[in-house]
């Protein structure tokens, strides 16, 4: 058989950063997260799966994926994770071959539309995931193991998400210490689900400017990691973002206040990056041109407040506004990386399939 599915990328406001250490490879988080599926981003990924013995083919955007490349170490200790869980999966060998309609690990959370595309179609190729395929929490938790912002992109009507944490971090419970099927009920209770579809807030606007689309120096998976073991601030951002950000920006989002939101989201953008100057070695994500927009985000909203900048891993940045303001906030972005460089979209729906093979 052949199977093709279509993945969106997300944008996080509530950011995620940092992994449980005793569930570490399962990629469960140490705080819930918030973020908007991003309308017209999207992986699109074909999988044919042959009677075999779990050897993969991997192609992505046009090239093969070879084990010098990052992409092709992350599907690999995927797929020998998920083929732990489910041995099914090792009966078979896989072609998959992936297309990114955007520019690849620039800050742009590729790796989370690319595992969301690839656990849809995979669910739909082998008939021993009947029971996942129609299950979005087991979906987004089975997308986590791939990688944990991927488990966002999964919710099918999209929208606005909210990752659930699941274990508790103070849990004494590790992968090694309890039985299997209460390991995989543990696991499955960290995934994400809609709060609110993308019909809630047709006014939002969603650009993306691109400021570099050159590699990023540290990856996410390997500077969360130092994060959490050498910054000394670590278990108070925790702390703070849950009891300050998390369910005011729920009802911010809810309400649809704008002003409000925009002021959070900045706070909770400006703060990852924070956490990550006080890492050591310290990670710096923003270059002079972020900063650029920053400040120029600050000085248009000085007159009332029409804007909101978010920065993930990497100096691309990501603005928020309302239809109303998108001509003025898209013209200030333009001043600063060029007009070729902004991309305008707003919210959207989660993964569909299509007939449309890429092999
Ligand atoms: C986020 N980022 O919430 C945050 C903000 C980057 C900055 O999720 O190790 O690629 O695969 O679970 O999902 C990027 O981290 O990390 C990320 P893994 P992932 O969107």
């Amino acid at each position: 058989m052949t199977t093709t599915a279509q993945a969106p990328t997300n944008i996080a406001i509530l950011k995620y950063w940092g992994k449980n250490p005793q569930w570490e490879q399962y990629h469960i988080p140490l705080k819930s997260s918030l973020s908007f599926t991003v309308s017209g981003l999207f992986t699109k990924t074909t999988v044919q799966a042959t009677t075999g013995t779990g050897q993969v083919s991997f192609a992505l955007n046009g090239k093969p994926v070879t084990s010098a490349d990052k992409e092709y170490e992350y599907v690999d200790d995927f797929m020998g994770k998920i083929g732990r869980m489910f041995p099914f999966i090792r009966q078979h060998d896989y072609r998959i071959v992936s297309e990114n309609n955007f520019p690849s690990a620039a800050g742009f959370a590729s790796s989370a539309s690319g595992f969301a595309a690839l656990v849809t179609a995979m669910v739909r190729e082998l008939d021993g995931f009947s029971a996942v395929r129609t299950d979005d929490r087991l979906l987004s938790a089975l997308a986590r193991i791939g990688s944990g912002s991927a488990a966002r992109s999964i919710p099918s009507p999209g929208g606005f998400v909210i990752w659930r944490r699941g274990i508790d971090p103070a849990d004494p419970r590790t992968p090694d210490t309890v039985p299997e099927k209460e390991r995989d009920q543990l696991l499955a209770g960290s995934f994400a689900e809609t709060l609110l579809p993308p019909e809630h807030w047709p006014e939002l606007r969603i650009l993306y400017a691109k400021v570099e689309t050159k590699e990023k120096k540290v990856r996410s998976r390997a500077g969360m990691k130092t994060t959490v073991q050498t910054n000394p601030f670590y278990p108070q951002w925790i702390a703070y973002e849950e009891s300050q950000f998390l369910e005011p920006m729920i009802r911010l989002v809810k309400e649809k206040r704008f002003d409000r939101l925009a002021d959070l989201m900045m706070k909770a953008s400006n703060n990852l990056h924070a956490m990550c100057l006080s890492t050591s070695p310290p990670i710096c994500y923003l270059n002079e041109t972020s900063w650029d927009i920053i400040l120029a985000v600050h000085e248009l909203n000085a007159g009332g407040v029409k804007a909101a900048y978010t920065f993930d891993a990497g100096p691309n940045a990501v603005v928020f506004t309302l239809q109303r303001h998108e001509k003025e906030v898209r013209s200030l972005l333009a001043d600063l990386v060029g007009g070729d460089n902004v991309y305008v979209t707003g919210m959207g729906p989660g993964p569909v399939y299509s007939d449309d093979h890429l092999i």
